[in-house]
């Protein structure tokens, strides 16, 4: 294989976890309770009635982490900070709790010592329950002072030795699921059985987006200006956003797919990389979307330094639906002609759709005009959680969606012409999924949770020996 046709060197892949979704050990060591420990400990909040007490055990079992990693041969880690372990009630005048600190520096210096290039997510959902007690977490503008400083403990604590920062996990997802829907902690949204305590889905998830935007945008101007010239790393947000396709070629479909990309993707990226918000959501919002002052936009416009991607699926989106949150529009997996897009996941929002993946690499490229680091793709065999050990780790529709997306990023890459610079399967291990509690399983190593014995699924073979034959030798 020519060089031409493989990805320049050196490429950071490996695999992402986020912090609630594995630790465990929600006590230990002076870390007080997240939003996800209250909302996941209501009865009817995850699907099996679990919460993340235990997940992964990766708080005590961090070492058999790496060495997993290192099996693997991965080049690079994506894993979240808890807020609640490093300032555990979270704000700017509460105390920094070292022991958390050192739990991440033993970390960070093992990844290391592993040839682990570490890729580190300051926000991954897990805000401290004090915050939100407090003034109601990120719906009160106070969040962006306390979000900062909690930023700045970070760059001060690891930035010496960690250079890939993320600010905040896919805040489309903190906005819509933790204050529309309902369905993500803190589960605030209009209905009042589901949220007794309050909640407007109308407003609440724009005013939500606008404090994160800030935070993001402010945290990345300290790093920038106090940290990033003697520590040089670089720093950015991940935003999710799957593929949306015409369901057919009919000018209002059409226009419906622009309009699920701007709110699912433009929402942030548009006033992040272009200074800007979409049109359509201007049109849809009026004055509910909160706008910047001058002296914002400039904070916001070019506030990170890649392009930080999330993505799963592809959706055949179509005019007529009446969420805000999907741009009014509808989606489905099923074509025109009745057939399915792709195989279809253990979760109803997933299909593996090969072509949508390298078509949303060049969209990103050709519109906002950034590196891209693909930070999460990953699959959920369709009832894995219910099949025997033996059955499971031979989870064909994952090997299957992980060739067909890499093969399609290397092809994005090298026919392509886009920019792309890692790529982070999600996830190392089966975890707490959230609302679906440890239902769905999205690792490529199969956890018992009974054992927390760790078993590799045929996926990480696969992964290890694509990037195995896909990356160019450093010396090329
Ligand atoms: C990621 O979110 C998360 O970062 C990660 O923590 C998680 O474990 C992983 O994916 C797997 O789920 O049709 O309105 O219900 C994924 C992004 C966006 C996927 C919202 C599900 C459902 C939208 N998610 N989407 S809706």
């Amino acid at each position: 294989m020519s060089v031409q046709s493989k990805l320049p060197s050196p490429f950071l892949w490996g695999y992402a976890t986020a912090s609630y979704q594995i630790e465990g050990s929600p006590a230990a060591d002076g870390r007080l309770p997240s939003i996800w420990d209250t909302f996941a400990s209501k009865p009817g909040k995850t699907l099996d009635g679990l919460d993340g007490s235990h997940a992964t055990e990766s708080y005590s079992k961090w070492k058999d982490d790496i060495a997993l990693l290192k099996q693997y041969g991965a080049k690079s880690y994506r894993f979240s900070l808890s807020w609640s372990r490093i300032i555990p009630k979270g704000g700017r005048g509460d105390p920094v709790n070292e022991a958390g600190i050192k739990h991440y520096s033993d970390f960070i210096d093992g990844l290391l010592e592993a040839g682990i290039t570490p890729f580190v997510t300051i926000y991954h959902w897990d805000l401290p329950q004090e915050l939100h007690d407090r003034y109601g977490g990120w719906l009160d503008r106070r969040i962006i002072d306390d979000f900062v400083n909690y930023a700045e403990v970070c760059f001060k604590a690891f930035g010496d030795r960690v250079k890939h920062w993320l600010t905040i996990n896919e805040p489309w997802c903190v906005a819509v699921l933790g204050y529309c829907v309902g369905i993500h902690a803190p589960g605030r949204c209009s209905d009042r059985n589901k949220s007794p305590e309050g909640g407007d889905s109308a407003t609440e998830p724009w005013i939500v987006a606008h404090h994160e935007i800030l935070a993001h945008a402010q945290a990345v101007k300290i790093y920038r200006d106090k940290y990033k010239p003697a520590q040089g790393g670089e720093i950015g947000i991940t935003l999710n956003g799957d593929w949306c396709m015409p369901y057919d070629d009919s000018p209002e479909n059409v226009k419906a797919a622009q309009d699920a990309l701007d709110t699912a993707i433009g929402w942030f990226a548009d006033p992040i990389y272009r200074g800007f918000y979409p049109e359509s959501m201007k049109k849809m919002l009026g004055s509910r979307l909160p706008t910047f002052t001058e002296e914002e936009w400039a904070l916001v416009h070019g506030s990170s330094d890649f392009y930080g991607m999330n993505t799963y699926t592809t959706k055949l989106c179509k005019a007529g639906g009446t969420l805000e949150h999907h741009g009014l529009t509808d989606s489905t997996f099923t074509r025109p002609d009745g057939t399915q897009l792709g195989v279809q996941a253990h979760c109803s929002w997933l299909q593996a759709y090969a072509p949508g993946f390298r078509a949303l690499l060049n969209y990103l490229w050709k519109t906002y005009k950034k590196p891209i680091y693909v930070t999460e793709n990953g699959f959920a065999v369709k009832d894995e959680g219910s099949k025997p050990l033996s059955e499971a780790i031979h989870d064909t529709d994952r090997v299957n969606y992980y060739q067909g997306n890499l093969d399609a990023l290397l092809a994005a890459a090298t026919e392509d012409g886009c920019d792309i610079r890692s790529y982070f399967g999600w996830s190392l291990l089966d975890n707490f999924e959230w609302g679906d509690g440890y239902v769905t399983r999205f690792g490529v190593t199969y956890v018992n949770y009974e054992t927390q014995e760790r078993t590799p699924k045929d996926s990480a073979r696969l992964i290890a020996k694509w990037f195995g034959e896909h990356v160019a030798s450093a010396s090329a």
